[in-house]
Order: structure tokens, then C-alpha cells, then sequence
């Protein structure tokens, strides 16, 4: 079902996303799911069983830390891997206009990242693991509705790597401050900074792992690029979470889903925004290939087999905006 869209620069474009409401019939839910991944890589889910208490208590958690001064926050930091992050995204130089939190979805890693990332690390783990355990069953859910969508014989092939106790899912939050005023001075100064960033928040790029679950305030900024190359605008909606496939589930799909490329506009408003993703992966040591019952027999495997570790380091040796599913592809 299309829903509104704001028009933010000339080169994008309103589109319809479809939404898919978890409280329908499985059957039209699962065929749904599936129509989404294949067209957009990208859909919205409401009725979707996660308490508004458990995102209302991380917002708030991450909105004090985020809220304290600059050499508190550093103390957090760097993300490397886990922990507090400004400005500096992945090892190799990408920039954008944000600072963030990344977490481990392990409790016992949550539990180290906390220690640093709060003064209760108790009460901030204890949020955060909530939040996890949620957005894992959502995630799981929506996996076993792809299974069934696809009429697998075991339509929990997907959802059994991200329950994995193994599984090296993440867990960001991104925070974008609120916009300031800028003089003709400071504007130039800004744009001519190693620093800058030119309007954007976080760059664009697909997520490598299977499917991300994000949720964000009201305050507007993501866009996905569809099939024509066109930003399309995507409305915030606070109730909602949105579904973003990767590049691990495009390649166990035999590139039958799409993985989405997504970024986020600088934030323009004069409230801060807050995005919250749970980027639902497999074990280290898991392959990332079709389910055999999902390939016919004349169907040819169009990537070489590789294992989540494999690809996490290709993805990690790259630029955020860099492709890296062709690495991998069957001659
Ligand atoms: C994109 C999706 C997740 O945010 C993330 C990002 C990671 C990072 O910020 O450290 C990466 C990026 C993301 C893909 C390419 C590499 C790794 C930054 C970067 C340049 C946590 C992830 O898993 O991959």
C-alpha cells in the first residue's frame, strides 16, 4: 500500500513502498513479504508485536548519552568495533554528518560495551537486551513468513541463523543533532573542512548482513534508491519498523531479492533525529548460499560459496558505498 512522501532534492521521486501489516493472514502476509523483497528490497511492517516500552526506554537511553559532552561521549569511543562513534564510519575513511553507538547483539558483549558506554551499565544492558531479544523475534518472524512465502520445506532455514547463539548481528544507533543555524561564513568554512560532508548523514551503500530492522523517530532524512536510480524519500514513522534485505540474503536468494541501497540526508530539522537498526546476521562460520530446496536443478548458482566471515572482511576492506557482492560471483 503506497504511502506519503516528502520531496526533499530535484533527483528524487515519490513511490509507493509497500507496507505489510503482521496482523493479516499468514498467507497473504508471507506472499506479500516476498513480492516486497523482490521488487523493492525494502517494505514498512505495522502490527509488528514490539512493546512501544522497549523502543521508548532505548531512545531514551541512547538520547541521555548522546546528550552529555563531547570528552564523555569520546570515553564511549572509538567504534572499533564496538562502542561510541562521531563522524568516522568503518576503517577506511568514510565521513558522514552523524554520531552513533555500535553494539554487539551478544549479551555478554553488551554487557562490556555498556560498562563503557554508561555510568548504569546494568540498567543500559538491560534495555539494550530487550530491545535485541524484540527486534530478533521480529526479524525471525519475518524470515519464517519469507520460508513460507517461498514454499520451503523448511521455512525456517532463514530465521535459524539469526537465532543462532552464534549470530553476529549488530545493533546501531545512529544519532543525527539537530540542525544549526550557519552564517555565510561558518557555511563556507564547513565546506571546505576535510570534514564536510555535503548534506549527507550517513553515505550510501547496502547493508551486508541478511535483513536490517529499523526504526526511527519522527524526523525525516532516509531515502532508498530503486530501480531507476532515484532517491526516493522515505516517510518517518515512529509506530512503524522498515525491513531493508542485504547482501547475504540477495545471494542466499540467488539474487531473486534485491539488497536495498539506502543513505540519510543530513539532518535539516531543528529536532535531533534517532534511528535505531538491528542488522540480523548469521554465524561467522555459516555459508551464505541458497537452500538446496530452493534450487532446481537447471538453476546455476550464481556466486561462489562463501562463509558470513569471508564476506564481512571483503566488506570491511571497502568503502562504504562500494559494491561487493560481484566479488563473489560464479564465473
Ligand atoms: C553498513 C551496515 C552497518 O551499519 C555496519 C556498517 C559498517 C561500520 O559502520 O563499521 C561498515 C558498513 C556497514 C559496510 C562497509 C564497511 C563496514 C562501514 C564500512 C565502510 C555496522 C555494517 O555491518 O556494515
Amino acid at each position: 500500500m503506497p504511502f506519503p512522501t516528502a520531496t526533499r532534492s530535484k533527483k528524487t521521486k515519490a513511490v509507493g513502498i509497500p507496507t505489510i501489516d503482521l496482523s493479516e493472514s499468514r498467507a497473504r502476509t508471507s506472499k506479500s513479504i516476498v513480492e516486497a523483497c523482490q521488487h523493492f528490497g525494502f517494505f514498512k511492517v505495522i502490527n509488528h508485536g514490539v512493546s512501544d516500552h522497549a523502543i521508548a526506554n532505548l531512545e531514551r537511553q541512547a538520547f541521555d548519552f548522546f546528550g552529555q559532552t563531547a570528552p564523555e561521549k569520546r570515553r564511549a569511543g572509538p567504534a572499533a568495533p564496538f562502542g561510541y562513534g562521531c563522524k568516522a564510519i568503518g576503517p577506511n575513511g568514510d565521513i558522514g554528518d552523524l554520531e552513533y553507538i555500535l553494539l554487539h547483539s551478544d549479551p555478554a558483549s553488551i554487557a562490556e560495551t555498556s560498562a563503557s558506554i554508561s555510568n548504569s551499565p546494568l540498567a543500559f544492558s538491560y534495555v539494550v537486551n530487550e530491545y535485541v531479544k524484540s527486534v530478533r523475534e521480529l526479524a525471525c518472524e519475518i524470515l519464517d513468513l519469507v520460508g513460507e512465502g517461498l514454499w520451503l520445506p523448511n521455512k525456517s532455514v532463514f530465521s535459524n541463523l539469526i537465532r543462532d547463539v552464534q549470530s553476529d548481528s549488530v545493533l546501531r544507533i545512529n544519532y543525527y543533532p539537530a540542525a544549526v543555524k550557519h552564517t555565510e561564513k561558518s557555511r563556507e568554512l564547513s565546506s571546505k573542512s576535510h570534514l564536510s560532508t555535503n548534506n549527507i548523514g550517513f553515505g550510501e551503500h547496502s547493508d551486508p548482513q541478511i535483513l536490517t530492522i529499523l526504526r526511527s523517530n519522527d524526523v525525516d532524512g532516509l531515502q532508498i534508491s530503486l530501480h531507476d536510480g532515484l532517491w526516493t524519500p522515505v516517510c518517518p514513522d515512529p509506530s512503524a519498523f522498515y525491513i531493508l534485505i542485504g547482501d547475504a540474503f540477495q545471494a542466499m536468494t540467488n539474487d531473486r531479492f534485491v539488497s536495498v541501497r539506502h543513505r540519510a540526508m543530513a539532518n535539516n530539522s531543528k529536532k535531533a533525529r534517532m534511528s535505531i537498526m538491528y542488522f540480523g546476521a548469521p554465524p561467522l562460520n555459516a555459508w551464505i548460499a541458497p537452500p538446496s530446496d530452493m534450487m532446481l536443478p537447471k538453476d546455476q548458482s550464481l556466486y561462489k560459496p562463501f562463509t558470513w566471515a569471508q564476506y564481512k572482511k571483503a566488506a570491511y576492506s571497502l568503502r562504504l558505498a562500494d559494491s561487493r557482492l560481484h566479488l563473489f560471483k560464479a564465473s
